[in-house]
């Protein structure tokens, strides 16, 4: 199994899309657990081109093609992921988006997934989300939780802008807010006054379970 993921690993690495996509239906047909294949195997190939990246041995546009590798095996495995829980009844709803001026999309929306799988009714907003949105779609379709990614330094501020709108329209108190992308941290999380922070898809679907109890 593991050189299995490691084959995951080195396509997303090298950014193959076609390799990453011809992997990810050999996992549906093997029957693969589709969400060890992406946290076991795409994820770290993309963890590594970031790396890489940060120490000046791929360009900007070969990081983009690991993460559209990445995007487009995760596509496929989809279907899957999301049939993979247990969705007799809804936990709760949730609206979750990547904040304004972000564009990274492949965690949030990894979140979005597992959280639906395990379900939870939820409302993914996209990314480069306005602080207002949040607040406005929280509002409109009656969300329990608000889930804000922010994977950048100069982004993670506008967590802190929507916890802000909340409490200035006076609805802080009917949502739970959950932050999560790679700078964040339980810290940054009680720093904003935020419900709680989560670092993958599985725990963020724990701590929303717990607050939900
Ligand atoms: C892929 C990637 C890109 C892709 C994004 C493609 C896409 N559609 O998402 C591209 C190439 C486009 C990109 C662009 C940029 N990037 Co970039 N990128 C990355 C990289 C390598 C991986 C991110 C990723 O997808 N990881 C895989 C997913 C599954 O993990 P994740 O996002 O962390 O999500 C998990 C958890 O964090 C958590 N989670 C995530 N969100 C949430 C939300 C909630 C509520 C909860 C509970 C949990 C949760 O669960 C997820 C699933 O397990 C990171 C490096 C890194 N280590 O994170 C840099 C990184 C985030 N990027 C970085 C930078 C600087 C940029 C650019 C500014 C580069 C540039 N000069 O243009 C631009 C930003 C443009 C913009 N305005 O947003 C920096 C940020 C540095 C900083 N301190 O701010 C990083 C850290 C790289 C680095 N080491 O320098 N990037």
């Amino acid at each position: 199994m593991s050189n299995f993921f490691g084959e995951c690993r080195e396509a997303v690495r090298k950014g193959d899309r076609e390799a990453a996509e011809a992997l990810a239906r050999r996992a549906l047909a093997e029957n693969t657990d589709p969400l060890d294949t992406i946290e076991s195997g795409y994820v770290p190939g993309l963890r590594e081109a970031g790396r890489l990246w940060d120490e000046g041995e791929l360009f900007l546009p070969e990081l983009v093609m690991a993460a559209e590798a990445m995007k487009a095996a995760a596509a496929i495995l989809q279907p899957a992921l999301s049939a993979s829980g247990r969705q007799q009844k809804t936990h709760g709803r949730v609206v979750i988006g990547t904040i304004e001026g972000d564009i990274h999309d492949i965690g949030k929306t990894l979140v979005a997934t597992i959280l639906s799988a395990n379900g939870y009714e939820t409302h993914d907003l996209g990314a480069d989300v306005p602080v207002q949105r949040f607040v406005d779609e929280a509002e409109s379709v009656g969300a329990d939780f608000i889930c804000i990614s922010a994977l950048l330094t100069t982004t993670m501020a506008g967590q802190k802008r929507v916890i802000d709108l909340l409490k200035q329209r006076s609805v802080r108190d009917k949502y739970r807010v959950l932050v999560g992308g790679a700078p964040c941290n339980e810290k940054w999380a009680a720093q904003i006054g935020a419900d709680g922070y989560a670092g993958d898809a599985i725990s963020a679907v724990k701590l929303a379970a717990s607050l939900v109890a």
